[in-house]
């Protein structure tokens, strides 16, 4: 079966409804946060993750307001604080919850930069979905680190002085185990890299290109289309070669997408910890269950 009538199927099924939340949908019409958080979906229940194994923590911003609108555990934490927080999580929840954490370019790269930088460092196990839509959206389209030269922002009419951050180069530079890209406007292509993020073992930075049509009217989805390159489709892309990854987000001919660099060989952070003797297994497999029901009944 091709993948975009599989990606339907998925959609029409149960495990797909169990994400599902009866919250209303409060994003502007034709946000890139909808078809983003529905290719999450997709992607978890074809990896056969059902909401009780998931723990998903959301940064403040218009992608934020999203975390009522999943089934699963989520927590709603900082504005720039969502990877010390999702890094917390990931090395002391059991190890079949899967960790993801969603953040906007605001909050990444310029309040929690640090801690971008740590977490790509240290390969903390979980998957990070950056929602880069080239503003500050939910506080009405003040510019960001990724914000193009010259375009008048809320709060700066005249245009950003500034060339945008280049953010893949920024991570790719840290010696990172996983770097993808890919586009709000390609929910098939979104689907496929999600998945491939989720089964990293490691921290996978997912960068996406999301359309805000309310406040960045430059880089529309139209937009992007025409200027994005898949790297799957260049037959000799070697996603394991750090330098080609460096040269093809250096380049500003096309937009690269898709897995563009990948370390299978890297432990993770919890990987790296040593055991601690004579245990040689996490410290959440060593939790016991108790029955409590006597205590409770006493508070009653
Ligand atoms: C420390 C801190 N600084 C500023 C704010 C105000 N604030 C809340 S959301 C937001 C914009 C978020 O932009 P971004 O992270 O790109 O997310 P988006 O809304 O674009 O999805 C700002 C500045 C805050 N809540 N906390
Ligand atoms: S302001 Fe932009 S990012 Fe926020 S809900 Fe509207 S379209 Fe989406
Ligand atoms: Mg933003």
């Amino acid at each position: 079966m091709d993948k975009k009538r599989l990606s339907e199927l998925v959609h029409q099924s149960d495990a797909y409804n169990a994400y599902e939340s009866d919250e209303v949908l409060t994003w502007c019409g034709g946000c890139g946060n909808y078809s983003i958080q529905n290719a999450l979906k997709r992607a978890l229940v074809l990896q056969k993750i059902p909401p009780h194994k998931t723990l998903m923590c959301f940064d403040i911003g218009c992608h934020g307001n999203g975390s009522d609108k999943i089934e699963g555990y989520t927590i709603h934490g900082l504005h720039g604080r969502v990877l010390p927080l999702a890094a917390g999580a990931s090395m002391t929840v059991d190890p079949d919850i899967k960790v993801m954490a969603f953040a906007g370019d605001g909050g990444t790269m310029s309040e929690g930069i640090n801690h971008l930088i740590h977490t790509v460092r240290s390969n903390y196990p979980f998957a990070f979905f950056h929602h880069d839509n080239q503003n500050y959206a939910l506080t009405t389209g003040q510019p960001s680190a990724t914000t193009k030269k010259g375009c008048p922002m809320n709060a700066a009419p005249q245009g950003v002085m500034t060339d945008p951050i280049n953010t893949l180069q920024l991570v790719l530079s840290l010696e990172p185990s996983f770097v993808a890209q890919t586009l709000s406007a390609d929910i098939d292509h979104m689907t496929d890299v999600f998945q491939k993020a989720l089964c990293h073992q490691g921290f996978a930075f997912v960068n996406i290109l999301q359309g805000c049509p309310t406040y960045n009217r430059e880089a529309t989805n139209e937009w992007y289309l025409r200027h994005v390159q898949r790297v799957e489709e260049q037959k000799d892309y070697d996603p394991t070669d750090i330098w080609a990854a460096r040269r093809i987000v250096a380049q500003k001919e096309k937009i690269p997408l898709g897995i563009l660099f990948l370390d299978t060989a890297q432990k993770d952070f919890l990987h790296t910890l040593p055991d601690r003797d004579p245990a040689s297994h996490f410290p959440t497999r060593e939790v016991i269950p108790r029955d409590i029901t006597e205590f409770l009944s006493a508070l009653e």
